[in-house]
Order: structure tokens, then sequence, then C-alpha cells
């Protein structure tokens, strides 16, 4: 029993004697997991041993004293040295604040104090009488114009109250660089306070973390009475923080004390606990904040509204029910728009009966040629649509393939293969180009009339071109002629008002009775008469420039016959290689076709074997009437009227050039109301033959 007695009381003893021991030479803490601290308020050790103050709350103080009090000897002068590390860590995006102090005092009891601008060391009441025994210094990261604060970025001494006895910008003497340097206490950067006091001069230095002391203190008080100040013969020594509607996590990573400046131990820096990234807080932005916000998300959906708007507009098509069916066959404008570059110069290839043409590359470099007509007016587009669509089911070797179309307000697009070699007549009259042989011309020709004949015969209902002519005839890669220009003369009917229609042609190719009759196989017939004149004789129809017997083709082929010298009409340019007696025959069978005399006309069947030498020409002389005649056209207007109800087809025009040399005319009815009726286009051409174009309806 007395063994264990003596035991106890030699553990006491020692424990005391530790204990007192550890007061005279003061204590060193590398975090404080092991620390012998009283915390109270938001203060607590973290797992990592960092003691955090505040946690970034609001209107927070957290205070941490040495448990056991320094016991004063009133017979000895009273100092002491301490250094710390701390971090006062902002939260990203927020105010931080507000501040944390080393505190000496004669109680560890502070929890009557307040946060905020009190640093959690004093209240109103005890802010300023010297009741308070407390002393501290105080790093403040928040300007509190009401205790006289420098700015948000000071240190100061305080005794008794806020308002500092001494005070200073946060920097530090670089014994390096000779100069003071500043700092900002609230960073996410460790850094180091040392408070030295002895014979009532109280100096205060501060550092980065991996700087030495500075040789000259921040600050150095002098004439404070500490021993005045604690009164009571207990000292105690710790840290307080405080936070309030600005916020930091506030740290002390190591705290070495010492009732001596010799006696100080060494930190080492090594040891000391991380400091923890703070995280963005996902808080309630600020007001200013989130009109800022609203105003740029607003900004920037008008942005893109208006971009939106203007691809919209710029891609803005017309699409009704009805084309549905018609789906397969119709080109978003977008495609076509990026398929010719936005129907710029370099694609254009020429201006056509009805509209421009233009070179485009759809995706998998599908060569496409795109004729772009202008129009005025949505009545009808539901029959031409059908009738444009019905013609991808013509296929014909000679016949310029048709892909689709699309069309959007006031413009309507018709896409075909392109063909690379042109249209016809940009060979025929253009010197500069190499002279097309009479049997390449033979060829061409071979190729029109069969694909007439097709048209005409073969295909499911009979199809009229209505406008054949050497400018839409196209050559493809391997110089064959292909017929183009589909269904141009019936858009053009569709495209006006109802009670208006027009009869729609090419001087020089126009049959005499087209206006009376209406258009038919055999108008068609007349046309390609004409179109072999054209190509043997290398001349357009009518040359107002030339001598007037020559003026009109048929008439001068004609001429040439009577006077039994009819090769003198064939083109000069042909040379000598070429059959005499089938350009004979062709120049016969092409005034045969152009007779005015209707009935008289071979059928497209009959061309094709004349050509083909499996038929002989029919009898005939130049001087058989109807031949060689170059008749005024004649309207009427009730069976013109009554032609446009005949379905008929003529077609897409690529004509890369000269567009020029043809006038293309449309004669106009209006049958409500009577009147004369007159020539809309440029008839520039008429010879006095064919003057009376202002024409008198029933
Ligand atoms: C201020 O603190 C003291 C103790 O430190 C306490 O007695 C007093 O009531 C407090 N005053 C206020 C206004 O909180
Ligand atoms: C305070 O700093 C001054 C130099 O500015 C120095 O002379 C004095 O010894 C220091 N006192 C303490 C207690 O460190
Ligand atoms: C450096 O700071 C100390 C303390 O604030 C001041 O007394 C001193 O004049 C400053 N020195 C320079 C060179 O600015
Ligand atoms: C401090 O104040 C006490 C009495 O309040 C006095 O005895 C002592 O001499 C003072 N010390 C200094 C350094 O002024
Ligand atoms: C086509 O005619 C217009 C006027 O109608 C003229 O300005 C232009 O030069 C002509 N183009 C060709 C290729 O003849
Ligand atoms: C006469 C002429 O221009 N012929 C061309 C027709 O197109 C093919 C293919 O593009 C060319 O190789 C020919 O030179």
């Amino acid at each position: 029993m007395g063994h264990v007695l003596l035991l106890i009381s030699v553990i006491s003893c020692l424990h005391l004697i530790c204990l007192s021991n550890q007061q005279k030479t003061g204590f060193v803490f590398h975090g404080f997991d092991q620390s012998d601290l009283s915390l109270d308020g938001s203060a607590r050790i973290l797992r990592n041993g960092l003691l955090q103050l505040t946690n970034a709350s609001q209107h927070q103080m957290g205070h941490a004293f040495f448990k056991p009090p320094f016991v004063l000897d009133p017979s000895e002068p009273l100092s002491f040295s301490t250094h710390f590390v701390c971090a006062l860590v902002p939260k990203p995006g927020v105010d931080g604040g507000h501040g944390l102090a080393f505190v000496v005092s004669s109680s560890s009891d502070l929890t009557h104090a307040e946060p905020t601008r009190y640093l959690g060391l004093f209240n109103v009441t005890t802010n300023g009488p010297s009741s308070s025994h407390l002393f501290a210094v105080e790093l403040d990261t928040v300007f509190s114009p009401e205790f006289d604060d420098i700015d948000n970025n000071h240190v100061g001494i305080d005794v008794n109250s806020l308002m500092s006895v001494a005070y200073a910008r946060a920097s530090y003497f670089s014994d390096v660089e000779g100069k003071n340097k500043s700092i900002k206490l609230l960073s996410r950067n460790a850094l180091q306070v040392w408070v030295d006091y002895e014979g009532a001069v109280l100096n205060v230095s501060l550092a980065p973390l991996h700087v030495q002391k500075p040789s000259r203190p921040l600050i150095s008080a002098a004439s404070i009475n500490l021993s005045d100040i604690l009164s009571s013969r207990r000292m105690f020594v710790g840290f307080s923080a405080s936070t309030g509607t600005s916020i930091s996590y506030q740290y002390v990573l190591g705290w070495s004390f010492s009732r001596s400046r010799e006696s100080l131990q060494e930190i080492d820096i090594s040891k000391l606990p991380r400091v923890p990234r703070p995280k963005a807080e996902h808080k309630k932005p600020s007001l200013p904040l989130v009109v800022l916000l609203v105003l740029l998300a607003i900004m920037a959906l008008s942005a893109l509204g208006g971009a939106l708007f203007y691809r919209r507009r710029k891609y803005a098509e017309v699409s009704e029910d009805w084309e549905k069916e018609f789906g397969a066959h119709r080109f978003s404008y977008k495609s076509l728009y990026k398929a010719t570059k936005g129907f710029g110069k370099d694609g254009f290839l020429g201006r056509g009966g009805f509209g421009e043409v233009y070179r485009g590359t759809l995706p998998l470099s599908r060569e496409v040629a795109v004729k772009r007509v202008c129009h005025n007016g949505e009545e009808g587009m539901k029959q031409f649509v059908a009738e444009i669509v019905s013609m991808k089911s013509l296929k014909h070797r000679n016949l310029v393939p048709f892909f689709g179309y699309s069309r959007r307000k006031g413009e309507f697009f018709l896409v075909s293969e392109f063909m690379p070699n042109g249209s016809l007549d940009a060979h025929l009259f253009d010197d500069r180009k190499p002279v097309i042989s009479w049997s390449q011309r033979v060829v061409i020709l071979k190729g029109i009339a069969s694909a007439l004949n097709y048209l005409h015969i073969e295909a499911d209902q009979v199809v009229l071109h209505r406008d054949i002519k050497a400018s839409n005839v196209m050559l493809d890669s391997e110089f064959n002629g292909r017929l183009g220009d589909f269904g141009m003369a019936r858009f053009h009917d569709h495209g006006s008002n109802a009670a208006t229609t027009a009869a729609v042609g090419t001087v020089g190719y126009m049959a005499p009775e087209l206006i009376t009759m209406g258009a038919s196989t055999r108008t068609d017939v007349y046309a390609f008469g004409v179109f072999m004149l054209e190509v043997t004789c290398g001349r357009r129809p009518v040359e107002p420039e030339m001598q007037p017997e020559k003026q009109q083709l048929v008439k001068w082929v004609c001429e040439c016959w009577k006077r039994a010298s009819l090769l003198d009409c064939k083109d000069p340019r042909l040379g000598e290689e070429f059959s005499p007696e089938e350009v004979e025959m062709v120049l016969k069978l092409g005034l045969l076709c152009s007779s005015i005399v209707p009935e008289m006309r071979p059928t497209m069947e009959q061309v094709v074997q004349y050509l083909n030498r499996n038929l002989p020409l029919p009898d005939f002389s130049p001087y058989t009437p109807g031949i060689g005649a170059f008749a005024p056209v004649v309207v009427d207007a009730a069976s013109l009227l009554a032609s446009s109800a005949s379905w008929s087809l003529s077609a897409l025009s690529i004509s890369p050039s000269s567009a020029n040399n043809s006038s293309h005319v449309s004669l106009s009815v209006n049958h409500l109301q009577g009147q004369r009726l007159e020539s809309m286009s440029s008839l520039n051409h008429t010879t006095e033959s064919e003057k009376p174009q202002s024409l008198s309806t029933g």
C-alpha cells in the first residue's frame, strides 16, 4: 500500500516537475494533435494536426489556449518570446475576414467576446477598460474605421482594446534584398510571426514561410507594461480568430513559446501540417453578379437567336404539304447554296431563257448545273412541281439527266447533271473553238432526233419540248448531243396570272400555227427542222445584219436550192470533209420539217428514219407550197388558252453562255379584258415580214 502511494506521489511529482519544466522552457508544437490546448467556439484540431480556428462560416469565433497558465513571479521581470506559423485562407470568390490574433490574457475564457471585428477578443463592454487584462497582436484583414484601422491588411498591438497602440501594414524587412516587402495576410500562403517582449519593449516581425526572421522587426513598441496588464499572477497564451459576413479559414500550423528569447525552440517547417486547398463555394452569387450573368445570357441568346434567324432567312425555303410526296426529288436550298458556293461568280455558267445557271458540286463530288429561276406567283405551282418531278422518269441517253428541284420565296431551282462541254451553240458560233466536224454534227442531230422521238412517242405521255434550239442542246463529255431545258415554257405559264397565258418559244423556231393551234408534236418538228438547218449552215435562223436575201435561214436555204447550188449555204467552216449527199439530204429534210404546212412535216419517227437513211426523202421541190416560206405569226387568244391546257413539257436550260442570240418571246393574252396583246420581249430580230407582233384578240 505504501509502495503504491509512494509511486503515485513520485509520478505526480514528476508530472509537476515536467509541467514546471515546460513552463520554464516553453513549448513547441508542429501541428497540435499531441498538444494540451483548450478550444472553444469554432476552434478544432483537424486530423492532420492543423489547428483550425474558423472554418469559413459566417459569424464564428474560435479560441485556442495553452491549457496551463504561466505563473508570474512579481519579483522577476516579465518577458516572453513566441514564434508561430499561421495561414489565413480566403474562400475563392468570397470576401475574406476578419483576422487572427495572438493573445496574452489573465483568463482563458473569452466565450463572452464577440466575433466579426472584435476578433473574438472583446465585446462592446470589455473593449477599452483596463479590467479586460488582455493583450493581443492582431493580424487584421478587415478595415474597421471605428477602431482607427489603417487598411484591411495590417498588424496591430492591442492593449485592452482594439484601438491598436501600434500598427503597421503587413510587410517584412528582407535582409537579402535590403528593403521592406509587403505581405498579403489573406492568402493561402503560410506566414511566420514572431512576438518578443522584454523590458517593456515589444517587437513583432512577419515573414513568409521559408524566410529567416528579419533582422529588423515590423513593429517595435516601447513602454508596454505587461505586468500592469496582467495584474493577476496567471498568464494564459493562445489564439483567437473570428469571421463575420467576411469569411476565411484561419489556421495555426505550428507554435513555439518560451518565457525567454534565448530558450525559444525552433520550429521545423518541414514538420508542419499542410494547409488544405479551399473548395470553391457554390453559394448564392451576389446580386450584381446575377444581374451581370443574366445580361450576358440575354446577350448571348439574342446573338444566337440573331445568328439562327439570319441562317433561317438565308436558307429559308417554301415548302407546302402537297410537296411531301415529292420530297425525294427536292433539294434543300442550303445544300444548293453550299454546292454552288452561294451562287457566286465562280460557278456562274450563263444566263438562259428564264434564269441563271450555276455550276455546283454536291456531296460525293456529283457535278450539277443549278438553274435559278425567279417567279412571281405560287399559282399552279403544285401542277408544275408534279410535271417537273415526272421529268425524272424520262430517261434517254440524249436527254440531260434531271435530278430534282428546290424552291423558296420567289425563286425556283432546277438541278440537273452538269454537262462539261457546254451548249452546242457556243461551239457552233464561236470562231475561237475548234470546228465541229460534219460527222460530229450528224451524230448530234441523230441524237437529238432520237431524244425527241422518245419524248413524242416512247415516253409514257406525249411530251413536248417547245424550245428546241442550239442553245438548248448540251454536249456531254463524249460530245453527244443532249436535249436540255425542260419545263421552262410551262414554268412561265404557271408563274403568271391565271387569267393570262402565254405562248413561249424563240423567234425563228416557232411554227406559224403555234399561236393559233397551240403547241404540238408538229411544232416541235418545225423547230427541229430549223435546228437542223442551223447546225448544217453554222448560223442562226435569223441574222438581221446579213444581206436581205440571207437574213432568214429557211428562205435562204430554199433560195440556194432553187439556184441548184444547195451546198452554198452549208457552214463554210466545214471544209472538205463531208459527204455532199448527206449534207443535201439534211438540208432538204430541214426544209421539209420547217414547212409552214403542218401536215407536210414528217413525224419525229420518220425524221429518225430519214437521218439514218432507212427511208428515202419524199418527193418535193423548193417550189412545193409551204417549203421555204416564212410566215408571220398570227395569234388567236382562244387557241392560245387551249394550248396551255395540254400537258406539255419543255426543259431545263443549261446553256452556259450566249443566251443573247436567241430572243425569247413570250406573248401574253389578257383574255379577261380582251385588250390588245403585245409582245413582251425584245423582238429585235423582227423583219419586215414578221413586223405585226402586236396582235388583236378576238
Ligand atoms: C462582455 O463580456 C463580459 C465577460 O467577459 C460579460 O460579463 C458581459 O456580459 C459581456 N457583454 C456583452 C454585451 O456581451
Ligand atoms: C526589438 O528590436 C530592436 C531593434 O529594432 C532590438 O534592439 C531589441 O533588442 C528588440 N527587442 C526584443 C525584445 O526583441
Ligand atoms: C520598413 O518598415 C519599417 C516598419 O514599418 C519602417 O520603419 C521602415 O522605415 C521601412 N523601411 C523602408 C526602407 O521602407
Ligand atoms: C510596470 O508596472 C509595474 C506596476 O504597475 C511597475 O512596478 C513596473 O516597474 C513597471 N515596469 C516597467 C518596465 O515599466
Ligand atoms: C447580251 O446582251 C446584253 C444586252 O442585252 C449585252 O450587254 C451583252 O454584252 C450581250 N452578251 C453577249 C455575250 O453578247
Ligand atoms: C471540244 C471540247 O471541249 N471537248 C471536251 C469535252 O469534255 C471532255 C471532258 O471534260 C474534254 O476532255 C474535252 O476536251
